[in-house]
C-alpha cells in the first residue's frame, strides 16, 4: 500500500467490478475494505492479502463506519443495509462515479434496454478505426476502473441502469438511451423508477443522441445542450435516419444524403439499423471521420447470442438469441426473422422462459400469433408467460433446454427457424446468458 489518504472506503459487493474498484483504491492508497452477502464471492483471490474482508451476509457496521460506499451494480440501494448508511449521510456510490473522478478523458455514455453492447463495440470499433486511444467497457464486461490502466484519450462506456442509479453527474461527451422497453422492474418498483434510473445519463453532458421512434430517450434536459437523433423514418437535415428507393431498398441516411445501402452491412434487421444510424450519430458527436465509421458499419459481424446463426438441421434453421433477455429484445427478434420467412410461409419455433424479472409478456402474444409455429416454455416463470398468450399459439412446457431444442425439433417443418429467444433472464437455470447460449449451441449440434 502507498500512502493512507482519506477515510474509509467500502467496497459493497465483490466480483468482477467490486474487485476492480477494491484494486483501484488500494493503488491509490485509500484505506479500503470490502464486504458481500456470499460465504466465498467471486474474486477473492484477485485482490491484494491486507486488505480486510467481511463475507457471509453485508457487514452493517463496517458500511456505517464508512466515508463512502462504493456499491456494486449486483447490490440494490433498497437494502436495509444500505438504506442504514444513506439514513446516516454516507454517500453510495458506483465504480462509475470513481472513474468519472479520476479521469477528465471524454465519455461516450450508451444505456437502452437494448442493444448495448452492440453499439458500445461498434462506437468503440469506429474510433480505433479511426486512430484514437479508446478503452471500452463496463456493463459490457471490463470493469470500468480497469479501462484507465490503457492510458485512454476516450471512454466508450455501457452503462446499466443499476450502475446508473448510483451514478452523478457523469459530464459525457455524449450520452444515449438507444431504447426503452420494460426490464429490471423487479429491482426498479415500475416502469418510471426504471427510467429515472436510466436517465442520470444526461446528467451534466455536453452533447445527447436521441432515438425519434421512442420518445421515453427523450431527455429533459436544457434546449441549448447540442443534439443528434437518429430514427427508421426520412432524417430532417443534420439527423440520421432511413431513405427507401423504389423497390423498397433500405439506405442509411443522414438529411437527404443517402450513406450507406443497408444490406451491406452483416447486422441485419430493422433494429441493427436503428443501431447503425445511433453509432453514426454517437461518432459524428465527438468527431470521428463519416468514411471510417461506414466502413466500420460494413465490417461488423456482430456479437455472440445476439439472433446469431447456429446451424441448419432438415431445412431447419437454428438461431441463438440467448442475449434476448426481456420482452424488447425478443419481440425484435420473433417480428425480424418472422418478416423474412413469411413470404415463403415458413414459421419461427420459439423457446422462451427463465426469470422474467416483473414484466409484462403480453406485447409477445400479437407477434407470436403471427410468426411462430410453436412456444416452447422453460424455467421459473413459464407459466407467468403462458398466461400472457393468446390461445391460437399453440405452446408445451419443457424442463431441460435439451427437451425444449427437440420439441422445437418435431414440430418445425422445412424452411422454419427455431430460435432461443428466452425474454428473461438465465439464472434459474444457467450459469449465465452466455452459458445458456453455448448449451443452446450443444444441444442444436446434437440433434441427429
Ligand atoms: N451478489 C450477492 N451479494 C453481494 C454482491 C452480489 O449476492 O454482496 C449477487 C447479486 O445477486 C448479483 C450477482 O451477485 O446479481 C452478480 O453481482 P456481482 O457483484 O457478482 O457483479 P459483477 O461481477 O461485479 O458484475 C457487474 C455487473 N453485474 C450486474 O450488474 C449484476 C456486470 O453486468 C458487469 O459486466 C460488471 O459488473 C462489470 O462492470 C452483467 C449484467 O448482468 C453483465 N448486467 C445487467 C444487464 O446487462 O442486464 C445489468
Ligand atoms: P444489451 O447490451 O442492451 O443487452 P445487446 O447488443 O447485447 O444489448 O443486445 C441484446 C438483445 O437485444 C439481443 O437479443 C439483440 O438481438 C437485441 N437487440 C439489439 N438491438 C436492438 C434494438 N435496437 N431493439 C430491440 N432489440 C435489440
Amino acid at each position: 500500500m502507498l500512502i493512507q489518504r482519506g477515510g474509509l472506503k467500502v467496497v459493497a459487493g465483490l466480483g468482477i467490478s467490486g474487485v476492480s474498484t477494491v484494486n483501484y483504491l488500494y493503488q491509490q492508497g485509500y484505506q479500503v475494505v470490502v464486504t458481500d452477502s456470499r460465504t466465498t464471492p467471486p474474486g477473492m483471490d484477485k485482490i491484494p492479502q491486507d486488505v480486510k474482508t467481511s463475507f457471509g451476509k453485508l457487514d452493517q457496521d463496517l458500511l456505517l463506519q464508512a466515508e463512502e460506499i462504493i456499491l456494486s451494480p449486483g447490490l440494490a440501494p433498497q437494502l436495509p443495509e444500505i438504506q442504514a448508511a444513506l439514513a446516516k449521510g454516507i454517500p453510495v456510490v458506483s465504480d462509475i462515479q470513481l472513474l468519472r473522478r479520476a479521469t477528465d478523458v471524454p465519455i461516450v455514455a450508451i444505456t437502452g434496454s437494448n442493444a448495448k453492447s452492440t453499439v458500445t463495440t461498434l462506437v468503440g470499433e469506429m474510433a480505433k478505426n479511426a486512430g484514437k486511444k479508446v478503452a471500452v467497457g463496463g456493463n459490457l464486461g471490463r470493469p470500468a476502473l480497469d479501462l484507465l490502466q490503457d492510458e485512454p484519450e476516450l471512454i466508450v462506456l455501457e452503462l446499466s441502469s443499476f450502475q446508473l442509479e448510483t451514478t452523478s453527474n457523469l459530464n459525457a461527451a455524449v450520452a444515449v438511451v438507444l431504447n426503452m422497453s420494460e426490464d429490471h422492474l423487479d429491482r426498479h418498483g415500475d416502469m418510471a423508477g426504471y427510467h429515472t434510473a436510466k436517465h442520470r445519463i444526461f446528467q451534466g453532458c455536453e452533447k445527447y443522441v436521441y432515438n425519434r421512434d421512442d420518445g421515453l430517450t427523450r431527455p429533459l434536459v436544457a434546449d441549448n445542450i447540442t443534439h443528434i437523433s437518429f430514427g427508421l423514418n426520412a432524417p430532417d437535415l443534420k439527423q440520421y435516419g432511413v431513405l427507401r428507393d423504389s423497390q423498397g431498398h433500405m439506405y442509411l441516411a443522414k438529411g437527404t444524403k443517402r450513406l450507406l445501402d443497408s444490406s451491406k452491412m452483416y447486422i441485419q434487421g430493422s433494429h441493427n439499423i436503428a443501431n447503425a444510424l445511433a453509432c453514426l450519430a454517437l461518432g459524428e458527436s465527438i468527431g470521428l471521420p463519416l468514411e471510417i465509421m461506414l466502413e466500420t458499419l460494413t465490417s461488423f459481424k456482430g456479437l455472440e447470442h445476439r439472433c446469431q446463426f447456429v446451424d441448419e438441421k432438415h431445412g431447419v434453421r437454428y438461431y441463438d438469441d440467448s442475449k434476448g433477455t426481456n420482452v424488447g429484445a425478443t419481440l425484435a427478434a420473433i417480428n425480424g426473422l418472422g418478416q423474412a420467412l413469411a413470404p415463403k410461409q415458413a414459421k419461427v419455433l420459439v423457446i422462451l422462459g427463465g426469470q422474467g424479472k416483473g414484466q409484462d409478456f403480453a406485447p409477445l402474444s400479437p407477434a407470436l400469433a403471427n410468426y411462430a409455429r410453436h412456444v416452447v416454455l422453460i424455467g421459473e416463470d413459464a407459466a407467468v408467460i403462458e398466461a400472457a398468450l393468446s390461445d391460437e399459439i399453440t405452446r408445451s412446457y419443457a424442463s431441460t433446454l435439451q427437451d425444449a431444442v427437440l420439441q422445437c425439433q418435431q414440430h418445425a417443418v422445412a424452411g422454419d427457424a427455431v430460435l432461443l429467444s428466452p425474454a428473461c433472464a438465465s439464472f434459474d437455470m444457467f450459469k449465465s446468458y452466455n452459458d445458456r447460449g453455448q448449451q443452446f449451441v450443444q444441444c442444436v449440434n446434437d440433434l441427429v
